[in-house]
């Protein structure tokens, strides 16, 4: 949990001029591209947002095994990946002896789109991971502490705590870490829709995956007549095509006033990979007919 004096502002950012770091065209553009899909960047207002682009710094991280971050370190920035693939290890005992060069074992790896480095900067915390260059040719943006702090942070902490509860109660998510559903929590939007709007609409491209938190919904196929499912809260819905980059296979209908915490496809892509092969599984488990929306409640 947050403590109080993690939520302080740094003592010595009285008079805070936020850094400002010029940027060429060509790297302005990759700048944006590296940020648009990343979770804490979408609900900046444009002043903080430019603010945010200014004070990013290009890191060049040109050779695998390179450390860009050691566990028990003092937080000094936060990352965003451009390109390249870093690996996490956690060392839980610090011993020196667990793993190569006692950075213990490795806990994930991290690709373009991705951050990470946040968690010693929100809790005042030594570094809770080594994180290493995986690849050739990576680029990082990086964020500096009090930047991060007075400009990011309040966005990720609300969104964590918000989700935290109903991430912990989804079915499909319960075999993640506390700190996977941190980070979906980061990449989640809420989005309202009334009786009878469409969610998702058969036949569209899909571009999103949706978490049901309140309300019901209903799926159809073939149009309004034909219900094949219904939705409560905690289950999910959307999956198929942005799994199998496919049409949406049934329309998605709000039957009472609906909540759903919607995940774009590239969160999806990043963050729901642990849970995929229990999407594909569920999507046929105990069905005769192969209906690919079979994995709820059938609406008799
Ligand atoms: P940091 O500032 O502590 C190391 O510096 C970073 O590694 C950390 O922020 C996170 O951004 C990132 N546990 C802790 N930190 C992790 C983890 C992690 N994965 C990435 N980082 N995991 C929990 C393991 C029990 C891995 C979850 C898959």
């Amino acid at each position: 949990s947050v403590s109080a004096e993690s939520m302080q502002p740094d003592s010595d950012s009285g008079n805070w001029k936020p850094p400002k770091h010029s940027k060429t065209a060509e790297q302005l553009e990759r700048l944006r591209a590296a940020v648009s899909g990343n979770f804490l960047f979408s609900s900046l207002d444009e002043d903080s947002f430019q603010l945010v682009l200014d004070a990013l710094m290009e890191k060049s991280i040109p050779a695998p095994n390179i450390k860009v971050i050691t566990q028990g370190d003092e937080g000094d920035f936060f990352y965003v990946i451009e390109s390249g693939d870093f690996d996490i290890y956690i060392n839980p005992s610090g011993s020196v002896e667990a793993g190569p060069d006692g950075m213990g074992n490795k806990v994930a790896t991290i690709g373009p789109g991705g951050s990470f480095g946040e968690l010693a900067l929100m809790y005042n915390a030594p570094r809770a991971a080594t994180v290493v260059s995986a690849s050739k040719g990576g680029l990082l943006w990086a964020l500096d502490r009090v930047t991060f702090r007075r400009i990011l942070m309040n966005n990720a902490f609300q969104k964590r705590e918000m989700y935290e509860g109903f991430l912990g109660e989804v079915p499909l998510l319960s075999s993640l870490k506390p700190y996977e559903r941190a980070k979906i929590a980061d990449a989640l939007e809420t989005v309202k829709f009334e009786p009878g709007q469409n969610i998702i609409t058969e036949g569209e491209p899909g571009d999103a995956f949706y978490l049901l938190e309140s309300g019901h919904a209903v799926a159809y196929k073939h149009g309004v007549d034909h219900a094949v499912k219904e939705y409560g809260r905690g289950d999910f819905f959307g999956e198929l095509a942005l799994l199998d980059d496919k049409p949406r296979a049934a329309s998605v209908i709000a039957k009472d006033n609906v909540t759903v915490a919607k995940l774009g496809r590239d969160g999806f892509k990043r963050l729901l990979g642990p849970v995929e092969g229990i999407m594909r599984r569920e999507e046929y488990e105990g069905t005769e007919d192969l209906d690919p929306l079979s994995h709820q409640k059938t609406v008799t």
